[in-house]
């Protein structure tokens, strides 16, 4: 299969992009349009790119908003309250039917690299054991990661160490954590030594929910960053939400940007589940209650956008999109700035793909898998503005999903 007529980040003019079966076979510059032969794909001067990556997701929590009771208060604990009551009535079949739905959602949208989070804090394991069968029936829509989360804390809950470590022998890819949510501090601290040793150990990556509270006395990532410093594993590890950090203050902050430097740590937020579920114990100023997304980005580090929820305790909605939530990301973030959008598909795409380790699994290069999206629009800038879609995805060298854009009729 050849596609014609592609725009390729960071290059001028037109490109040809040859695939051989399920690898990419030559990338060549082209000259004029190009006619179509029949099989082959026509981008029409617009985007390709390799597949979008939803860096962190709750597969196992998905589609239940309301099941039984509804979240009130909008809170990130009364959302852990709810999900209690819906995990008590998790099943094997129930788990399987709501995460291929949504992986369909987020196939409908260009993505085919998934990290999601998948609570282990269950004596039964009932989700984990769901979620990895998922993880082999789904190969031919995405590659799929599974965190192994300890959604009510590994210390503070029964046998949390024990779970986490049987988790990861069952084959979670990832150790996760919630430091915030132990029940004390020491116990955050010493969650977060526990998870590294278990992800140093078994050879696994490690993603943590740290810092998850508009709290600036929530300081567990200095403690992430550290231990990934020390033991230089900071390539293989990622913080997600980090919150308390848009609450920091600057001077805290400016000494803790030196260390999470030198530790080689990514950073994921989730900014559409993050200005909804912080900023609920302020009146008037309210913060966002996201984390320092820009300054990150500026300091050289690395920092991609998650969706987190789809449709469950934490937040009312979603429909796979990731491209809506690079939109909110960037005007909550304050990053509409030019220098911002011309390269913010960088925030779905490659930086997704570094703080998920998927290396050379990943990319538009010779001798990569055959994975790639047409987009509807010429550039990151005007893909955004126009809210654009991916109108083709390719998995393996195959048409995967294909868009037909709205229609519009007028007199
Ligand atoms: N669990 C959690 O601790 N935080 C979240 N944002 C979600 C689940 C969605
Ligand atoms: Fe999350």
């Amino acid at each position: 299969m050849i596609i014609h007529n592609a725009r390729l980040r960071g290059h001028d003019g037109l490109h040809r992009i040859t695939l051989n079966g399920a690898r990419i076979a030559a990338i060549e510059a082209q000259h004029a349009l190009h006619p179509i032969a029949e099989g082959d794909l026509d981008a029409a001067g617009n985007l390709v790119v390799p597949p979008f990556v939803e860096p962190h997701i709750h597969l196992d929590a998905t589609l239940t908003a309301g099941e039984p009771n509804w979240n009130m208060s909008g809170t990130l604990f009364e959302g852990i309250e709810r999900w209690a009551e819906r995990k008590a009535l998790v099943t094997h079949e129930d788990t399987k039917t709501r995460a291929k739905k949504t992986i369909d959602m987020l196939v409908d949208h260009g993505i085919q690299h998934v990290r999601t989070h998948v609570d282990v804090t269950d004596p039964t394991l009932a989700a984990l054991k769901a979620m990895l069968e998922v993880r082999e029936e789904t190969r031919h829509l995405i590659d799929l990661q599974i965190v192994a989360f300890p959604q009510e804390g590994i210390e503070s809950y029964a046998n949390g160490r024990a779970l986490m470590e049987q988790a990861i022998e069952l084959g979670a890819d990832v150790v996760g954590g919630i430091p915030h949510f132990e029940n004390t501090r020491d116990q955050g601290v010493s969650s977060i030594k526990f998870l590294m040793d278990l992800a140093e150990r078994t050879g696994c990556l490690v993603d943590v929910h740290c810092d998850e509270t508009d709290d600036p006395q929530s300081r567990f990532l200095e403690v992430l960053a550290e231990e990934a410093r020390v033991r230089g594993m900071g390539a293989r590890v990622t913080a997600s939400h980090t919150t308390a950090m848009g609450s920091y203050d600057n001077a805290y902050c400016s000494k803790l940007f030196r260390l999470l430097k030198m530790s080689g740590i990514s950073f994921i937020s989730c900014p559409t589940e993050s200005i909804h579920l912080q900023g609920r114990f302020d009146t008037y100023p309210k913060r966002r209650g996201l984390t320092r997304v820009a300054e990150i980005d500026r300091a050289g580090m690395n920092v991609c956008f998650g969706q987190d929820s789809i449709v469950d305790p934490w937040y009312p909605l979603g429909n796979g999109n990731i491209l809506r939530i690079l939109e909110a990301g960037l005007h909550i973030c304050h990053m509409l700035g030019y220098e911002d959008l011309k390269r913010s598909l960088d925030l779905i795409t490659d930086n997704s793909a570094r703080a998920l380790n998927l290396g050379e699994g990943y990319g538009l290069e010779v001798g990569r898998p055959a994975n790639l999206l047409i987009l509807s629009a010429p550039d990151d800038y005007e893909m955004v503005r126009s809210q654009g879609h991916a109108l083709v995805s390719v998995r393996h060298g195959k048409v995967l999903m294909r868009r037909t854009p709205a229609s519009i009729e007028r007199a």
